[in-house]
């Protein structure tokens, strides 16, 4: 029997019913809505926001949050399935719910109050409110306990001042969860995008992820109350604690994009004709769809097991940079192996791969760079911080 090639270990019956149904539905509105649009997305360097609402709709937002909370009470299983069907699509849309569900509606259910909950999660499960999430500064976001960016008190207020680099979501946002030293440390507001001194500028001339929003960010005496406070956390560990549910979500994503440009590289192989037959059927060609088979297939088992820790509550962020590291690595190698299987035609976005390999670029480096989750594993096997 012919085994599914984007599935050559049958992870599928690994799956329950639930994480199944999850999987297909996400599946087909990749299919339907992302593909016909996304390449036109892409060179227009335009975030198809239309797509927010049936986004929405199919509950991918805070997917794995409580019902009470507008969430689909969904496990970490099918989060990683949501995330890998829209990166499918493309690294952008798969961004978009990411920075929503783990970078904004997480550290308002982990850290805020029942009354910050109550306000703000129901609303960003719809779509109506879009978050971003503001921890990177233009000096350098691989370490962010050098964070400029302060929080004053100032009666029952607090008064912001700095700003923030590379912000996905940016221009679209809401409401923005940000980061800022105080007197006690690293702590988190939620910002209304609407309030006097908030600016968002939107980057241009940006060669990947082109289909997303990314900002920078300014506060020049922004005043909120104490109301807007996550008071649940304090120290680096606030924004660090978001980071490893959003990384996870990214150890899934890059398999879709990795499967997108195998399956679009097998069929274009085996269409093309040189030298009296289908480049498919040379050694050379069978080698390297095999090899990133193989490191698909790797991939899927690592997210998969991954998941399962996390829904046994015994995932450590380690675990999490390992999977990063190794999902996001494999898939921008097949991306650019993939555009060179498909010679000139690879170059323009009417294939996927270049897209791919463009948008991973980002991947790579944001959510912390392939370098600091190799570090972190060192330091996991030495003890010893090479930072
Ligand atoms: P260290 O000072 O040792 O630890 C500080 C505190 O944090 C705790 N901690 C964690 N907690 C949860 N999850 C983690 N992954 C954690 N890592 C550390 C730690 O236990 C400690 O707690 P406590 O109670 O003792 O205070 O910090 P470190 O040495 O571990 O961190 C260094 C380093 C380099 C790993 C960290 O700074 C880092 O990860 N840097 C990279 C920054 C980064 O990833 N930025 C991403 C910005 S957001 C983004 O890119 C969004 S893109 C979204 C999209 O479009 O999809
Ligand atoms: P730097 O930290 O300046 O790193 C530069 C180089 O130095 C890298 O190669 C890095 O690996 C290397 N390096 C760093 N430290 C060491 C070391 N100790 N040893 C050896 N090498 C080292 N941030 C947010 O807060 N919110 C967002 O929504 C967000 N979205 C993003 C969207 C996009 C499209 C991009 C590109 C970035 C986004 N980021 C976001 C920022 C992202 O997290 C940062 O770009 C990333 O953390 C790296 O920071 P940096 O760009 O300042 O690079």
């Amino acid at each position: 029997m012919a085994l599914d090639r984007t599935d050559l270990f049958d992870i599928r019956s690994l799956l329950s019913e639930e994480e199944r149904a999850v999987k297909d539905s996400v599946a087909r509105f990749t299919d339907e809505k992302v593909l016909p649009i996304i390449g036109a997305c892409f060179d227009e360097g335009r975030f198809p926001k239309e797509l927010i609402p049936e986004i929405a709709g199919l509950g991918l937002l805070g997917a794995t949050l409580p019902e009470e909370y507008g969430g689909a009470g969904l496990n970490a299983v099918s989060y990683g399935l949501i995330c890998q069907e829209l990166e499918r699509g493309d690294s952008g849309l798969r961004s978009f719910a990411s920075v929503q569900s783990s970078l904004c509606m997480y550290p308002i259910f982990a850290y805020g109050t029942e009354e910050q909950k109550r306000q703000w999660l129901p609303r960003m499960a719809a779509g109506e409110v879009i978050g971003c999430f503001g921890l990177t500064e233009p000096h350098g976001g691989s370490d962010p306990a050098n964070m400029k960016t302060h929080a004053r008190k100032d009666g029952g207020d607090w008064v912001i001042n700095g700003s923030k680099m590379w912000i996905t979501n940016g221009n679209l946002a809401h409401i923005a969860i940000v980061w800022a030293q105080t007197e006690d440390g690293i702590q988190g507001f939620i910002v209304p995008t609407d309030t006097a001194g908030f600016t968002a500028q939107e980057i241009k001339h940006k060669m990947s992820l082109r289909a997303s929003v990314t900002s920078a960010l300014y506060f020049d005496n922004v005043r909120i109350p104490d109301a807007n406070r996550l008071p649940n956390v304090k120290g680096l560990k606030g924004p660090l604690g978001c980071l490893t549910q959003a990384r996870y979500g990214i150890t899934w994503g890059p398999i879709g994009a990795a499967i997108a440009c195998l399956t679009e590289a097998t069929d274009y192989t085996k269409e093309r004709v040189l030298f009296g037959r289908p480049i498919a059927a040379t050694q050379a060609v069978q080698l390297r769809l095999a090899d990133m088979a193989r490191r698909i297939t790797l991939a899927q088992l690592l997210s998969l097991q991954l998941g399962r820790l996390k829904d046994a509550g015994a995932m450590q962020p380690q675990q999490v940079s390992l999977a990063k590291w190794n999902n996001v690595r494999m898939a921008i190698d097949i991306a650019r192996d993939a555009r060179d299987l498909l010679g000139g035609a690879g170059i323009t976005t009417e294939h996927c791969p270049i897209r791919h390999a463009l948008n991973l670029e980002s991947v790579i480096t944001y959510e912390g760079t392939e370098t600091v989750h190799q570090l972190v594993i060192g330091r996991e096997l030495t003890g010893i911080s090479a930072f």
